[in-house]
């Protein structure tokens, strides 16, 4: 008899333009399980509400979203492919998970922390980056995944849900399958090239941030003038060349080879040369994946692709969502 696939789940919030770190830190790791997982992967769309966003800019984000999942390769006959929304039990989970969490358990997550030091008004932290790892909690339970692919930024949510899960089976029995969190090892984070200690993001714009479908002649130009070491060997050192063992991760994951490899190929090579291979290799995916992707939005197909995905994930959900609301008294026996 065939084996179970284990299956997977992760998704990606439509906030702001995509950006290389997400590429290589989640994107390519879904192609990279497609065939072996039950993969189901969606646009975190209700998480983009967390903090303001203009409704023209996130529906072209989803838009954006959802081609560079089926450009850089996720099939949607291997995959579940969906938007959060259209599955309204996201929302009522994550109602549920709102209400099995505690104040202390939000308020000690690091992304929490992070996003809300910044802001001085503290009567004014809107409440949805608060509540954010309840929603993304019951995104996952909803599914009973195995594994939960994510970046190391959002480990701390994922080892989260394992402990609301927890305290739910023990309080109203066996419910929720405890997910895994996985950490891809290479360019699990990519770092800004600007300033190579800090994480290269999409709410954070700069000069350090490589964005997927900008003009790749400013992506080459960026990583021309990245931030490096004052001396000239190419060798990964994080603690010591944050920026070069960046550039080598970055170019390491976008092509076959090993770190090891390149920096052998680079012995008594200098800095600048080394820049150009690396900006060769990212402008070379970059100009086919935006070719792609122009291809996938002159075809007509995404709102097919979603409109399916919406179907199967819902078929799941529903079936979660019921024996949830059955055992905490919502729903008759
Ligand atoms: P924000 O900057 O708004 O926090 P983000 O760029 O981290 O957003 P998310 O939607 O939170 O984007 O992340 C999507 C996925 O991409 C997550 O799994 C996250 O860990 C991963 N990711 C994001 N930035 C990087 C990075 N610099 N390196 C590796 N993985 C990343
Ligand atoms: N919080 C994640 C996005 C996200 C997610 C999820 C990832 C929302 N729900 C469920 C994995 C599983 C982020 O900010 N990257």
């Amino acid at each position: 008899m065939e084996q179970q696939r284990k299956r997977m789940l992760s998704g990606i919030k439509p906030t702001g333009k995509l950006t290389l770190g997400n590429y290589i830190g989640a994107i390519k790791q879904f192609i990279s399980y497609q065939d072996e997982y039950e993969l189901l992967v969606f646009i975190a769309d209700l998480h983009a509400l967390t903090l303001p966003i203009d409704p023209k800019e996130l529906r072209e984000n989803t838009k954006n979203l959802i081609s560079i999942y089926l450009a850089c390769g996720l099939d949607p006959e291997k995959v579940i492919l969906f938007k959060q929304s259209d599955v309204h039990e996201h929302a009522e989970l994550g109602y549920v998970m709102t209400c099995n969490s505690n104040m202390g358990e939000l308020s000690r997550m690091t992304q929490y922390k992070d996003k809300t030091a910044k802001i001085s008004n503290k009567e004014s932290i809107p409440t949805g980056i608060f509540i954010y790892p309840a929603l993304m909690a019951a995104d996952i339970l909803l599914y009973d995944p195995d594994y939960v692919p994510v970046g190391i930024d959002q480990k701390q949510h994922v080892e989260l849900t394992r402990d609301l899960a927890l305290k739910f089976n023990s309080h109203y029995s066996e419910t929720f399958k405890l997910p895994e969190p996985v950490i891809a090892k290479t360019g699990a984070k990519i770092a800004s090239l600007s300033n190579p200690t800090k994480k290269m993001s999409k709410s954070e714009s700069d000069k350090g941030t490589i964005y997927l479908l900008d003009d790749v002649n400013i992506s080459r130009k960026k990583i021309m003038s990245a931030v490096t070491d004052s001396d000239s060997i190419v060798k990964y050192d994080l603690e010591n060349k944050p920026g070069i063992s960046n550039l080598l991760t970055i170019a390491s994951s976008l092509s076959k080879k090993s770190i090891e490899e390149i920096e052998n190929e680079f012995v008594g090579k200098g800095y600048g040369e080394f820049k150009k291979y690396v900006a060769d290799i990212v402008v070379d995916e970059l100009s086919l994946l935006q070719q792609k992707v122009k291809e996938i939005q002159e075809s007509g197909i995404i709102d097919k692709v979603l409109a399916a995905g919406a179907e199967k994930a819902s078929y799941l959900a529903r079936k979660k969502l019921n024996k949830v609301y059955t055992k905490i008294g919502l729903r008759k026996r």
